[in-house]
């Protein structure tokens, strides 16, 4: 079967399609999903409610394999891990690089240990860890004490650490800069982007810039930063030792690339800024219900951030500054079925009526 060249680097993942911008070689054994090509969706409810001619698009990266962005690190961090003869993996967790990386370790045929806060986790990537057969140990504590553990069992030399303390992490992170600058022929005005262990605005960051510097794009974006308001390390300035959110992805009091977040949004001119749990569940409804895109809330506080941005004299980052025909992404990082709970409160008071036409026609109200 013949196929063109182009086809073959369709779908087969971001290491194929970036491999000149990554750092991989013809010895880099390429462990993939297919994932990245995630699309750049423009969205015309949100454009409306931002106003002033603003295009808003939203960068979809619940589409990836495991359903979050962390797949794009995870090709080349599993990747080059496997050319350094690793055997085993090891990461911390809130959820999402756990079930990223149990599915990458599953492909490459090597183990994986994943630590993570018990009762933390959202239903749905827990579920994932199971199901790719991950070791998975739940600790009384929190993300960061995870974290710190990881951190000593991988100095030891026995497991590849996953964590974005990995720079091939960040580096494979970049290429959804990448895939924004050729979608949109170049960088957006603005990005936004929701922050945890603050791997993903760094990458960001470091993507737009690296592309600017190979003249595939004329301008940077000024970069916004949403933490959620009960775990707010970098926009209180102080680590949080108990941090609380509904957000559970983004539950982090002491993130481990927070200087490289700092140096992003000085450099970019952009601002951190926080949104309370009301303010992201409301974001992650109205998007579901206006544009048909369902978020995980940690993903939602990006376009909580939007309207904050947008509404309130307190942001900080106003949009009284923005300037008209303005063009703004929002990375949605993961799929709101990973949180199930969050919505099936809802689904609860659904009451079954008899099998007529006419009761079905009165519950619908038309
Ligand atoms: C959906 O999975 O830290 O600022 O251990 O899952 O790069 O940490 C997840 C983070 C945003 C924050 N949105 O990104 C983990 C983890 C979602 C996430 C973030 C995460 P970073």
């Amino acid at each position: 079967m013949q196929a063109t060249n182009a086809k073959l680097r369709q779908g087969r993942g971001v290491i194929e399609h970036y491999c000149e911008y990554l750092p991989v070689s013809d010895s880099t054994p390429i462990i993939s999903l297919g994932e990245g090509d995630t699309p750049l969706l423009f969205c015309p409810q949100l454009s409306k409610r931002v106003g002033h001619g603003c295009e808003v698009f939203v960068k979809n990266e619940g589409v990836n394999p495991t359903g979050s962005f962390k797949d794009r690190g995870m090709t080349v961090a599993v990747s080059k891990a496997l050319e350094r003869g690793a055997t085993a993996l090891i990461c911390a967790s809130t959820g999402n690089t756990s079930a990223s990386a149990a599915a990458y370790a599953a492909r490459a045929g090597i183990s994986c240990a994943v630590v993570l806060p018990a009762g933390k986790i959202a239903s749905g990537k827990l579920l994932q860890a199971f199901a790719y057969g991950a070791k998975i140990v739940a600790i009384d504590g929190n993300f960061d004490d995870a974290l710190r553990i990881v951190r000593e069992l991988g100095e030891r030399g026995d497991f590849a650490i996953v964590n974005s303390i990995n720079p091939d992490r960040i580096a494979g992170q970049k290429t959804a800069a990448f895939e924004i600058v050729d979608a949109l022929g170049n960088a957006p005005d603005f990005h936004l982007l929701p922050v945890g262990n603050a791997g993903n605005i760094t990458a960001y960051w470091a993507g737009y810039r690296a592309y600017n510097a190979h003249q595939r794009s004329t301008k940077l974006p000024v970069m916004l930063g949403f933490q959620a308001a009960g775990a707010a390390p970098i926009f209180y300035n102080r680590i949080v030792e108990t941090p609380e959110t509904i957000a559970s992805a983004i539950r982090i009091g002491n993130p481990a690339s927070w200087k490289q977040a700092r140096a992003a949004i000085a450099e970019s001119h952009g601002a951190i800024d926080i949104v309370s749990d009301e303010e992201i569940l409301a974001a992650q409804k109205w998007l579901a219900q206006h544009e048909g895109i369902l978020a995980e809330p940690a993903s939602a506080a990006a376009i909580a951030g939007l309207f904050k941005c947008r509404n309130s004299n307190e942001a900080a980052y106003s949009f009284q500054k923005i300037p008209d025909g303005s063009g703004i992404v929002c990375t949605i990082t993961g799929h709101g079925l990973k949180d199930p709970d969050i919505i099936s409160q809802r689904m609860k008071e659904l009451e079954p009526v008899a099998a007529t036409v006419t009761d079905v026609r009165r519950v619908i109200g038309l």
